[in-house]
């Protein structure tokens, strides 16, 4: 980023300010969004993190979308912490792959006390080998977020999922003040706030915006930005819920990066039901991060070996590991 684009960089959106954003032609919103992604990134480099669950299933929260949620029956097979070694395992494998990022996730409210030791090996082993490190796992308490810190921990996602209005309707078991609680635990201790959400969960755009406008309007962005696209997952209630129009997917990715243009907008869970066209108009739009690796948490993601194609075809590289000031 140049000094000279940071005076770019607002807090201060508002839900009008960005429903009009939303409202643009296509041509001129992409436009805007590629010429802002321009200043602030090399548009053909894009970061690519690898997810893994160290924890999966039976999750005591009743996220709508979820197949963790243990509220639901999706038929997944509920699974104890995989042992250290196993996850340091599939890290060595991630980055030889070419990720920069290993992203572990539990399906946890929160951390328990009692498991930290065991994240914090987690963290240290995956530093060890050079990599960046992420995880998701619930609510922290401000002691716990200052202790990954010190672990090493690069990133912390925890998502806002969507507008305060609509969340509700999507998860009853904790506010979103609980969230925006554990995100300030992450900031105050240091580390970088992965957090976005999900859109084609029903929504209209009016709770689109007003997810974003949350994020554009905190004191410091997050540095990470994902959005996922809904998985439709059987069992699940919002299995059956209208697809999003694939244009609107691209309108929030535009509207993502013009809000916060520094961020790392990162084009998230949903890439295995989108064509290569709609995910090229997604990087075209900002999108300069993704999940790479044939699995997301619990659903599929497209194989390495397409991704690989893809970038090709579009002249993309990956980021390197040196690039981890983000
Ligand atoms: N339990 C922790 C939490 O909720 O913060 C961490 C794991 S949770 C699975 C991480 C994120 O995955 C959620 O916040 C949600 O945004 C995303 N996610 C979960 N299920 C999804 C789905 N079916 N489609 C898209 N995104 C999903
Ligand atoms: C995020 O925003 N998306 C990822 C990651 N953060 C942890 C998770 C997507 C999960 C998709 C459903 C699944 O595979 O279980
Ligand atoms: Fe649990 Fe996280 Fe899934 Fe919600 S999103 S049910 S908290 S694993």
């Amino acid at each position: 980023m140049s000094t000279s684009s940071t005076h770019l960089i607002r807090h201060d959106w508002t839900i009008e300010e960005i429903e009009a954003l939303f409202e643009l032609p296509f041509n001129d919103l992409l436009f805007r969004a590629h010429t802002l992604h321009r200043e602030f990134f090399d548009p053909n480099t894009v970061q690519v993190s690898t997810l893994m669950s160290i924890k999966t299933g039976s999750c005591p929260e009743d996220c709508a979308y979820c197949p963790q949620s243990a509220h639901h029956d999706t038929g997944l097979e509920k699974e104890k912490l995989i042992a250290i070694e196993n996850i340091l395992k599939e890290a060595r494998a991630a980055k030889e792959k070419g990720a920069s990022r290993f992203c572990m996730g539990a399906a946890w409210r929160n951390l328990n006390d009692r498991d930290v030791d065991y994240v914090v090996e987690l963290v240290s082993g995956v530093k060890e080998m050079g990599m960046e490190t992420c995880m998701t796992l619930g609510m922290l308490k401000e002691d716990q977020a200052k202790t990954l810190k010190e672990a090493g921990l690069d990133y912390y996602n925890h998502n806002l999922d969507t507008s305060r209005d609509y969340y509700g309707d999507i998860i009853t078991t904790r506010t979103y003040d609980d969230r925006l609680e554990t995100l300030k635990h992450v900031r105050d201790a240091g580390m970088n706030v992965c957090c976005g959400g999900i859109v084609g969960m029903g929504e209209d755009r009016h709770d689109r915006a007003g997810l974003l406008y949350e994020l554009a309007t905190m004191e410091k962005h997050p540095e990470s930005v994902p959005i996922n696209l809904l998985v439709q997952v059987e069992g699940t209630p919002l299995e059956g819920v209208d697809a999003l129009d694939s244009f609107e997917f691209i309108r929030s990715i535009a509207v993502a990066r013009i809000l916060m243009p520094a961020s790392y907008v990162r084009l998230s869970a949903g890439r295995e039901d989108m064509n290569d066209e709609t995910q090229s108009l997604c990087f075209f739009a900002g999108a300069n991060s993704i999940f790479y690796g044939e699995k997301l948490l619990t659903t599929p993601n497209p194989e390495s070996g397409k991704d690989m194609q893809l970038f090709a075809r579009l002249g993309l590289q990956t980021e390197s590991m040196s690039c981890s000031e983000a």
